[in-house]
């Protein structure tokens, strides 16, 4: 570009902006090192990966604004304020989660929410569903006989899991497993009834669905399995064995 023109277009834009964009991209560089450095140690809200209407009409679009934004939003505030000044501050959260008995049960019941939900936005998307392939696939078909059984198996945990809580698929000892567990725990948590690593995850708190379904949990899990993001367990899968 040449030197006039250059000149030319950092004069130009101020005025028929107002506000020079050089200055307005300073100043955001100045807050983002500030923000980054009142945040260190700080865990942050991830953002929902795909519009909240997304997984509609399997999963309301109001539901998942509030799911995310308030209720997620929410355990990563508490997580925050729980950790502050502990031992946990400035760790990550699978290396809290193998004490976190050691901790206030607010690190354990925060930490949770923050991890769980992170990982169950990822494992839905848009047009979602259908079954699984690959080496996930032949790890279902082996370890529960066929995809069908697998589902029936997954569907008993979540839909008898008393109260709030999550259904899982883990892989232990090399194997898959259907666990489910309450409140906001997780497998990776030290006092975990089962221990394993994480691969998928349904949740089954009243706020994951009472919007739409109230009391009808069993077809909400009937419906989860439209909006399954079979590659994202398919990737989970690999890095957990
Ligand atoms: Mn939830």
């Amino acid at each position: 570009m040449k030197r006039s023109k250059f000149l030319f277009s950092l004069a130009a834009i101020p005025l028929a902006a107002g506000l020079s964009p050089l200055s307005k991209s300073l100043n955001s560089l100045v807050n983002q090192n500030e923000r980054s450095k009142n945040t260190m140690s700080k865990f942050e809200l991830p953002p929902l990966p795909y519009s909240y209407d997304a997984l509609e009409p399997y999963i309301d679009k109001m539901t998942m604004e509030i799911h995310h934004d308030k209720h997620h939003a929410a355990y990563v505030a508490n997580f925050n304020k729980a950790i502050e000044g502990t031992a946990a501050e400035g760790k990550t959260i699978e290396e809290i989660f193998k004490n976190v008995s050691k901790y206030p049960i607010a690190v354990k019941n925060n930490g949770g929410g923050v991890y769980n939900h992170s990982m169950f936005w990822k494992v839905m998307k848009k047009n979602g569903g259908g079954a699984p392939t690959g080496a996930l696939a032949d790890a279902i078909n082996s370890s529960f006989g066929s995809f069908d059984d697998f589902k029936t198996t997954f569907n008993n945990a979540a839909t008898t899991r008393f109260g709030s809580g999550w259904a899982w698929l883990i892989v232990k000892d090399g194997k898959l497993a259907v666990i489910s567990t309450a409140n906001q725990d997780n497998p990776l948590m030290d006092n975990a009834e089962t221990k394993g690593t994480p691969i998928f995850l349904m949740d089954v708190w009243e706020h994951a669905y009472y919007l739409k379904y109230q009391n009808r949990r069993p077809e909400y899990i009937a419906n989860f399995w439209n909006v399954i993001n079979w590659d994202e367990v398919n990737k989970n899968f690999a890095s957990a064995k």
